[in-house]
């Protein structure tokens, strides 16, 4: 049977401004438990069968597609960050090991550019529970839009900000494509199952999300980073929400937004685009 292509898809979207200023910053959100059991056990069966890295029939299985493509949760977050009318995939991976293995290097995938734009999310579903012992895929957070070298990565082994990503059998987790990430270390003893593929945009980007009349934008909370320079991640993150809102990003650095603030003053941060000011 031939493959399905281009097929478009459009639900409600789930995320808030503040789930969608987060994703910027953070550049992954995880979904636990949102796939229905016999769907991850049928999941499961079907990798089994086809043990292979890119096991593209499963996209001709509609519990599959509509269980896992088009799953409510994973969907609703899908349709907050990339607008209606999504691209589904039609390409896809399983990353399937035969645990105890090593760590794999920290990495960004192949063909990440630094952009200011979302027209794609790499997208990971864990079919089966993946504890610790089974080498969880790790996560830099924020890691997205950093300009770096390798010597980046080896600093942040030292200052130890990874993120295991264990989770329930049935989670989803969503990222920025550019995000470095690895296969971490396994000591289990079995075969670990991750189904990695990607949703593309199709429409311009607007604020069409759930949105929050209360959310206050301006002087948003930024945790410290230790070792890096304040709000270095910020930037980027506000530059990538202004253009998902379909907003100007006015880049006027220093105290402007998105620089972070103990108080919130009440008037709009200088620089705040305009559609997201409260006073002016
Ligand atoms: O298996 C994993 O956890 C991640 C694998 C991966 O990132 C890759 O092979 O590109
Ligand atoms: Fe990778």
């Amino acid at each position: 049977m031939p493959l399905p292509t281009n097929i478009t898809y459009d639900c409600e979207p789930t995320l808030d401004d503040a789930q969608v200023y987060e994703f910027c910053r953070e550049g992954y959100l995880v979904l636990e438990d949102v796939v229905d059991n016999d769907v991850n056990e049928r999941t499961v069966e079907f990798c089994d069968r086809n043990p292979s890295g890119q096991p593209l029939e499963i996209l001709n299985e509609d519990w599959f597609v509509d269980g896992v493509l088009k799953n409510p949760s994973a969907a609703g977050a899908v349709r907050s960050l990339l607008g209606k009318d999504f691209k589904i995939p039609d390409n896809i991976s399983n990353h399937r090991v035969e645990c105890p293995d090593i760590a794999q290097g920290w990495h960004r995938d192949g063909g990440s550019i630094y952009t200011d734009r979302l027209d794609y999310l790499q997208v990971f579903y864990y079919p089966q529970e993946t504890t610790a012992e089974m080498g969880p895929t790790e996560i830099l957070p924020g890691s997205h839009v950093r300009r770096c070298k390798s010597n980046f990565i080896n600093h942040v082994r030292n200052v130890k900000v990874r993120v295991k990503t264990v989770a329930p059998a049935g989670s989803i987790f969503l990222t920025v494509y550019s995000i470095w990430h690895r296969r971490g270390k396994s000591t289990w003893t079995g075969v670990r199952n991750l189904i990695k593929y990607n949703y593309w945009r199709t429409a311009e980007p607007s604020r069409d999300w759930v949105i929050d009349p209360d959310h206050v934008f301006s002087w948003p909370e930024t945790p410290p980073e230790p070792g890096f320079e304040q709000f270095r991640r910020e930037i980027p993150a506000a530059r990538l929400f202004a253009w998902l809102c379909g907003e100007e990003y006015e880049h006027v650095g220093g105290q402007g937004w998105p620089c972070g603030s103990p108080r919130t003053p009440e008037t709009d941060q200088p620089g705040l685009p305009s559609g997201l000011r409260r006073y002016s």
